[in-house]
C-alpha cells in the first residue's frame, strides 16, 4: 500500500509541477472534441452521397437506359454538370416532385425514384430522356410525368432532371 502512496504521490507532485490547469483544460478538451469529431467524418460524407452499393455495377448513369430512369421525362442532370442525384451548380432542385418505381437489375428489387426537377437555369439539352413507365396522359395531372415541378420551386425555370431512391417498394 505503502509502494502505491509513493508512486501515486510522486506522479500527481510531477504532473502538478509540470503543467498549469489552463494546459490540462485545453488538452483535455482538445482530446474530448478531436474524439468527438473522428467518428461523425465517415457519416457525414455518407450521407453527402447516399449510394447503394450494387449501382457502380447497374450501368451507365449518363445512359437514358440506366435503371433508375425508368419513368424520368427531361434532360438528365448526369449530363448538365450535376448528377443522377443532384443538382447542376447555379441551380435549386424543386421540392415537389414525380415518383416512379423501378427494378434494380443487379439485385432483382424495386426501389421508389423521386424524379426532382432542378430549376433556375435554362434548360439543359444534353441527354433528353422520355422512358415514361407509368405515365398517363397529362389531364391526369396526379399520374403524368410531364409536369414541370419548377413550378413549386423559387425559379420555374426548367434545367434537369434527378433520380433520386428514396427506398425499397413494398413487394406486391
Ligand atoms: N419534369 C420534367 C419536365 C419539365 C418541364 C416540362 C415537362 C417535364
Amino acid at each position: 500500500m505503502r509502494f502505491f502512496d509513493k508512486f501515486f504521490e510522486k506522479s500527481a507532485r510531477s504532473v502538478a509541477q509540470n503543467s498549469s490547469r489552463r494546459g490540462i483544460l485545453k488538452k483535455l478538451g482538445v482530446t474530448i472534441l478531436g474524439g468527438a469529431a473522428i467518428p461523425l467524418l465517415p457519416v457525414a460524407r455518407a450521407a453527402d452521397n447516399p449510394s447503394y452499393p450494387q449501382d457502380d455495377a447497374a450501368g451507365d448513369p449518363a445512359s437514358c437506359d440506366y435503371w433508375r430512369y425508368c419513368a424520368v421525362d427531361g434532360f438528365l442532370c448526369e449530363c448538365c454538370g450535376g448528377s443522377y442525384n443532384s443538382c447542376p451548380p447555379g441551380t435549386e432542385m424543386s421540392p415537389i416532385t414525380w415518383i416512379g418505381t423501378c427494378r434494380n437489375p443487379v439485385d432483382g428489387r424495386n426501389y421508389v425514384i423521386s424524379y426532382n426537377d432542378c430549376c433556375g437555369k435554362n434548360q439543359c439539352g444534353s441527354c433528353l430522356c422520355q422512358r415514361d413507365e407509368g405515365d398517363r396522359p397529362l389531364y391526369r395531372s396526379d399520374k403524368s410525368n410531364d409536369v414541370n415541378w419548377c413550378l413549386g420551386a423559387n425559379s420555374a425555370v426548367y434545367h434537369c432532371s434527378t433520380a433520386i431512391v428514396v427506398g425499397v417498394a413494398f413487394e406486391q
